[in-house]
């Protein structure tokens, strides 16, 4: 196995949560038993992308908001890669909301991680589809009027076959990431992760349970939606309670699956370039 860390020193907020996340990552691949040369990572732009120089994995550092079709390009190539894509919420949900319901529907088999926490961070706080009314920022004086998205909603809407949301917390990420990659299909993981400097929102820790302490079925659609809803990216207040755990997840043939051509290179462990043209 290689040695995950590389020279390059992070330029995060000292204190940044980005930092939890990219511990569990770490711990998750430092334990996994794949050779880290059959691993690949993607990144879209943004505070959550700097992920990219601090693991030492091959991949690509892509365009703000095109993690998904980066990713599936990877698989259809080959298929054979274990493929994890990083987008913040501005990347997922505003550049490259259209990716997202596709790769839902797609079901190709990788898994994708979203570092929510509600702001455009890199580009100093712009809200996001996802931030809660009344913030306010310079571009935005008077406070968001419109609602936030739900995205676990959308995802159990499109089709994903693995919604899950954790918080940002070394040991969280490493479960949900067990579970993503032990699950065949695309898998949907968003992290609430808060920004110290444009979006605290440490306040949601105290906020949280987990899914397995009410014996969640995840199973079931029906009580994924129940839970989904209890949570709605809005001002929180003393009622406020946010489930983080598996939502869903359901079995369907993946994206590559479909493909035949696709399906003997997953049984050679090849890829398209070892195919004769
Ligand atoms: C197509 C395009 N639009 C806008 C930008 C400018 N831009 C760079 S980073 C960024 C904010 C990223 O926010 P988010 O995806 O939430 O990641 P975070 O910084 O919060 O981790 C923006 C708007 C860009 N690089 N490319
Ligand atoms: S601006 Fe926010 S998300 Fe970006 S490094 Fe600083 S604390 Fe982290
Ligand atoms: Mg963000």
């Amino acid at each position: 196995m290689t040695n995950l860390s590389t020279p390059t020193k992070p330029t995060w907020c000292p204190g940044c949560w980005n930092f939890q996340i990219l511990a569990g990552v770490k711990k998750f691949l430092e334990n996994s038993k794949i050779n880290h040369d059959d691993w690949a990572m993607v990144t879209g732009i943004g505070c959550h992308a700097k992920i990219f120089d601090y693991i030492n994995l091959n991949g690509i550092n892509s365009l703000h908001g095109r993690v998904l079709p980066t990713c599936l390009g990877l698989k259809v190539g080959n298929p054979n890669l274990n493929v994890i894509g990083f987008s913040g919420d501005g990347d997922a949900y505003a550049e490259g909301m259209e990716h997202l319901i596709h790769a839902a529907r797609y079901n190709s088999n990788y898994k994708y991680l979203v570092h929510n926490n509600q702001v455009f961070a890199l580009t100093v706080g712009q809200p996001t589809p996802v931030t809660e009314r009344g913030f306010k920022d310079k571009t935005t004086p008077l406070g968001v009027k419109t609602t936030p998205l739900n995205p676990i909603k959308l995802m159990l809407v499109a089709g994903a076959t693995f919604v899950a949301r954790v918080y940002a917390d070394v040991n969280q990420i490493e479960y949900v990431l067990k579970e993503a990659f032990n699950h065949k299909g695309f898998a949907f993981i968003e992290v609430i992760q808060p920004c110290i400097i444009f979006h605290n929102d440490k306040g949601y820790a105290e906020k949280t349970y987990s899914l397995d302490k009410v014996k969640h079925d995840r199973t079931s659609f029906e009580q994924a939606w129940k839970r989904a809803q209890e949570f709605d990216y809005d001002v929180i207040d003393a009622e406020t309670q946010i489930p983080l755990g598996i939502f869903y997840q359901t079995s369907r043939p993946t994206y590559e699956e479909l493909q035949p051509q696709l399906i003997e290179l997953i049984k050679k462990k090849k890829s398209w370039k070892d195919i004769k043209r």
